[in-house]
């Protein structure tokens, strides 16, 4: 049986801690479909198309992940995807909260779907891609907090 997991956010823009994730996910799990959702709450930088296609670039080199838009309820979207997991990044504790209200909410709404949590690499236990867009507003250097074709992405938001 293969073992798909859905590794969920909004990745506005996929920065080197959302990468982190992915990696060790693929590490675990036979297949990651990274799922890149219009989160409600927050007014988004990349549309989700723009979104799709720099976490395609960023992950050409893992096979076995692969990236889709969605829209909806992320818990149809793994059962329509037959998948058997849903992978989240831990960063400190303040994730902690709000990621066990969504977690709990998911588990209501799909009792057979787990989800994991990973906890990220220390380098990365800051990184959002929040402080990583504030940043990048003034200019500030940001190679060390996102791959190449996002910095460059950025570059052109805030020309
Ligand atoms: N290191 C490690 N992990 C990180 C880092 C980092 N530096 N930064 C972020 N992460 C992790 C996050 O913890 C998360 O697991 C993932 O990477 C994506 O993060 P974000 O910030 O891009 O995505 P979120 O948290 O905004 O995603 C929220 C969802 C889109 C998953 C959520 O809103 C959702 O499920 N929406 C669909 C509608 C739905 O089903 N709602 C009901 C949920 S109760």
């Amino acid at each position: 049986m293969t073992r798909l997991a859905i590794c969920p956010g909004s990745f506005d823009p996929v920065t080197y801690g959302h990468l982190d994730i992915i990696q060790r996910g693929a590490k675990v799990f036979d297949h990651v479909t990274v799922a890149v959702f219009n989160n409600q709450s927050k007014a988004p930088l990349f549309n989700v198309n723009e979104r799709v296609a720099l976490l395609e670039e960023v992950t050409k080199d893992l096979p076995n992940v692969s990236v889709d838009g969605c829209d909806g309820l992320l818990m149809d979207y793994a059962e329509e995807k037959g998948a058997q997991a849903i992978i989240r990044g831990l960063r400190a504790v303040s994730d902690f909260e709000y990621e066990m209200q969504i977690t709990s909410m998911n588990r209501k709404l799909n009792e057979e779907i787990e989800t994991f949590f990973m906890m990220t690499n220390n380098q990365y236990s800051f990184l959002s891609s929040s402080i990583v867009k504030e940043v990048a507003k003034y200019r500030a250097n940001i190679a060390d907090l996102v791959p190449p074709p996002v910095e460059e992405a950025l570059r052109d938001k805030y020309k």
